[in-house]
């Protein structure tokens, strides 16, 4: 038989009987009061045969949720509340303020003649254009006007304010779509953020000059970052995007799982527009019914026109999202989803994506 030596130093045989329930209990309560636990009871969840996200599929319907928007316009300004928005939060996750784990997303209505005072912050910021004309985000003393299917950006650490211009009396309310990497900074603990110290920022540059700089397939000769990682370009208007998709999907072949799946890119690097999060703008044809796929990065979706459905399975569980023109949805790391469209249709997503290609933990899986 073997000999051991136990902890309090007496010789046991090596097959040591379980120690019971009641004897494991009184041990961790032991051991709390020195802040240890142990390994043995969270191992398996700690480090899980696959992705177990808490995240669930979410879907958020635009009828649904604009009345709600445009009532947070009666109760408050956009000034007071610095920004009016309504966070699409998780539904697993309730008071995180986190659309999954890394990615946190809310709607933002600004109305006409209405100011989003100037700030900045580490946290990177996307603003994907919902509804409306005449509002313009200015980034770091230049202006991008907004229109419905824009992509736009706000680099880490940038004076960043919103502004709807249109005095006329039939302006439009403007609704866009925010994401940004707050809960990726919250988890590193590297949030700074400062108020600037005019409502407005004076603007140093006109409107479109970073679009000619650098959006002609072009950089100035002795080109220097001005946004570190993030590129450049802060404003990706849609009809440039729109023109790309419906070119390609006449001319080239479609992908059997994405259609026609195009991503943004920072014309400096070819790589992501930001470090954290990337973007990407699919069109699925007419009878689109597309083949299933799993990846790590959570993606969140902006419907900007036509209609469809996301067929979403998760331990044998099947849920059917059907979309229409300005819905939300989530889907959540290592769920399985395929798409489908009967008339056709267009998304913008986003997801953390960089930061896993960053870290070589990038994983993804084309069904068929
Ligand atoms: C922010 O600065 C904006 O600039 C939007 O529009 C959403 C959510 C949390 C923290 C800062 C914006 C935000 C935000």
């Amino acid at each position: 038989m073997e000999l051991v030596l136990s902890a309090d130093n007496s010789i046991k045989s090596k097959g040591t009987p379980p120690s019971s329930d009641g004897e494991r209990k009184a041990f961790y309560e032991a051991i709390r009061k020195q802040h240890m636990t142990p390994l043995w009871e969270v191992l398996h969840a700690l480090v899980p045969q696959q992705p177990a996200t808490p995240c669930v599929a979410a879907l958020w319907r635009y009828a649904d949720v604009r009345p709600y928007l445009m009532q947070s316009g009666e109760l408050i300004s956009a000034e007071e509340a610095v920004r009016r928005v309504l966070i699409l939060e998780n539904p697993a996750l309730p008071g995180q303020s986190c659309i999954t784990q890394s990615l946190y997303a809310g709607l933002q209505l600004i109305l006409p003649g209405e100011i989003a005072p100037s700030h900045r912050h580490t946290q990177t910021a996307l603003r994907f254009v919902v509804e409306g004309r005449g509002a313009y985000t200015a980034v770091d003393g230049e202006r991008a006007v907004m229109s419905p299917g824009d992509f736009i950006i706000t680099p880490s650490w940038t004076w960043h304010d919103h502004g709807h211009q249109c005095a006329l009396e039939n302006a439009e309310p403007v609704v866009w779509l925010d994401g940004l990497d707050i809960p990726m900074l919250r988890f590193f603990d590297a949030g700074f953020a400062e108020n600037h110290s005019e409502r407005v920022q004076p603007i140093m540059r006109t409107e479109g000059t970073s679009y000619q700089r650098y959006g002609a397939n072009m950089l100035p000769v002795r080109y220097n970052a001005p946004f570190g990682q993030t590129s450049p370009i802060f404003s990706y208007p849609y009809d440039r995007t729109r023109e790309a998709l419906h070119v390609l999907e006449r001319q080239a072949p479609v992908d059997e799982w994405d259609g026609v799946k195009l991503k943004y890119v920072n014309p400096a690097t070819g790589g992501s527009p930001m470090p954290t999060m990337a973007t990407f703008m699919q069109r699925l044809p007419a009878g689109f019914s597309g083949r299933p796929w799993r990846q790590t990065d959570g993606a969140v979706y902006s419907v900007v026109e036509g209609t469809g459905s996301v067929v979403i399975t998760r331990a044998g569980q099947e849920q059917v999202l059907e979309f229409g023109p300005r819905d939300h949805f989530v889907v959540p790391s290592w769920h399985t989803a395929r798409l489908l469209s009967t008339q056709g249709c267009v998304l913008f997503s986003f997801s953390d994506r960089p930061v896993h290609q960053a870290l070589g933990i990038h994983k993804e899986e084309r069904l068929s």
